[in-house]
């Protein structure tokens, strides 16, 4: 890789806040000068590679800034693959930001969001997939979502993209053998090995796709939003998923006003609790826009649940606000079963769980049907993946069923050809090897600054 980047790129790698310790990071060509001059030039010894040195951070006056440790590593043996160093001080804000200051007026330029990881594959450090991993792991809220990000940064997805892309690549090569030579000189064993060949790695990308969509439904995580009458006891229930008394219950209707948020983690996915206004026609100002956050939010759901009150049975109520549910799944939720011997007959078609979220009977299957409504895919996920990597994968699936359904006898060889080719340009796309550079700014602004 002969790439380089003509400017030294300087950010704070730690989190905001006080810490232990806070990291300056240079990348770039003048990386090693600037963070000498900071730790008070010729004066001290040069940084040997890749060891940790006490040094002095030093403001341009002189006066120290803070001490830590330095460590330099020479392109391309670093993160970015450009000459990088890491000024490691105290996890001090304002020390640090004096740093960057300092850093700043040596020459450097504050970095963009993602930009240490965009030079990092762009000096084919990273790919694609594996930069977009690094985030996930960044932004994982559970065991498994940390877990399947990295596995995708050691490469577990990348792997299997490009190990399917060599095989594409052999038969696009086997297809346009075929656009040079006629029928006859390649016979049918020719046809046949092409046939042969699809089918093999039509079933591999679907295998693909399915792993890359439970690896994108695990990043991306669950919203559930509690819907129904006032008093039926959603904030109750959000309460007892949660497990804590984050709702205030009271008795009087109308107790919720604004979307409240609970996060709690099923099965390994991350799932976001909304509870929002008891649905009815509103008395002031307050719940009626209360009222109109909670029909919002419902269009943003990936699963409903419309809690109704065991001990009053469903009401015409009830029956409305299922009427005007948006589409998508929905479970109603049959609360107070303490309050009577059986749960109320559930209307038609739909699919109820009855609990009660004053004794917590009923939790247990709750917990079971969310995890099915919202097809968690626990233990079984390999890597994180993200929608752009399923889309490409269907693009993928898509073109070779084209090139399968032109490759009978008689028909024309170029467009099997050119459909295997347009397959390989969507499988490459996930891991960046071919024309990328539209979709860079798109996941590389993601990112947190001095990543
Ligand atoms: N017996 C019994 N009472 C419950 C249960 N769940 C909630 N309640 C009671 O029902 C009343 C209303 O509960 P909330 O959780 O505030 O109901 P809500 O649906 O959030 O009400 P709004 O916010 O007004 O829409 C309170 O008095 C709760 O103690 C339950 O499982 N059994
Ligand atoms: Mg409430």
């Amino acid at each position: 890789m002969d790439y380089q980047q003509g400017d030294t790129i300087v950010a704070i790698a730690t989190p905001p806040g006080e810490g232990g310790v806070g990291i300056l990071r240079l990348s770039g060509p003048e990386a090693l000068s600037i963070a000498t001059a900071l730790c008070g030039g010729s004066k001290v010894k040069s940084l040997a590679p890749r060891h940790a040195h006490f040094r002095r951070f030093h403001a341009r006056d002189g006066s120290i800034i803070d001490h830590g440790i330095a460590l330099y590593f020479p392109a391309p043996h670093s993160y970015t693959g450009e000459t990088v160093v890491e000024l490691q001080g105290h996890g001090s804000p304002l020390a640090l930001a004096s740093l960057l200051t300092e850093a700043i007026a040596l020459g450097a330029r504050a970095a963009r969001a993602g930009e240490f990881s965009e030079r990092a594959f762009l000096n084919g450090r990273l790919d694609l997939a594996q930069a977009e991993a690094i985030a996930d792991l960044i932004h994982a809220r559970s065991d498994a979502q940390a877990r399947a990000a990295a596995a995708s940064l050691e490469g577990a997805f990348s792997q299997a993209v490009d190990g399917i892309h060599g095989q594409l690549l052999q038969l696009l090569a086997l297809a346009e053998a075929g656009l040079d030579f006629s029928e006859e000189d390649l016979g049918d064993a020719h046809e046949q090995a092409i046939a042969d060949g699809l089918m093999r790695l039509e079933g591999q990308i679907a295998h693909l796709l399915k792993q890359a969509q439970q690896g994108a439904r695990l990043a991306r995580g669950g919203r559930v939003v509690l819907a129904g009458r006032p008093n039926v006891g959603k904030s109750s229930l959000m309460n007892a998923l949660a497990q804590r008394e984050s709702a205030i219950v009271t008795a009087i209707p109308g107790t919720t006003r604004d979307l409240l948020r609970e996060e709690i983690v099923l099965d390994g996915l991350p799932v976001e609790l909304i509870d929002t206004a008891g649905l009815r026609a509103a008395t002031d100002a307050v719940e009626a826009e209360g009222i109109a956050r909670a029909r919002n939010i419902l269009h943003n759901a990936q699963l409903i649940l419309l809690v109704a009150d065991a001990s009053t049975g469903w009401q015409a109520e009830d029956e409305a606000i299922l009427r005007d549910l948006p589409e998508g799944p929905r479970r109603i939720i049959w609360n107070k079963l303490d309050l009577v011997p059986v749960p109320p007959f559930t209307p038609a078609g739909e699919v109820a769980i009855a609990v009660s979220a004053q004794t917590g009977e009923g939790l247990d299957v709750l917990h079971r049907g969310l995890i099915e409504a919202l097809g968690v895919p626990g233990d079984s996920c390999p890597f994180s993946a993200r929608r752009r990597h399923v889309e490409a994968l269907e693009n993928c699936l898509h073109q070779l069923g084209a090139a399968r359904g032109m490759s009978q006898p008689g028909d024309v060889p170029e467009l099997v050809a050119q459909s295997l080719r347009e397959a390989a340009v969507a499988l490459a796309s996930i891991t960046g090897r071919m024309d990328v550079e539209d979709i860079l700014g798109e996941i590389f602004s993601r990112f947190c600054i001095g990543k």
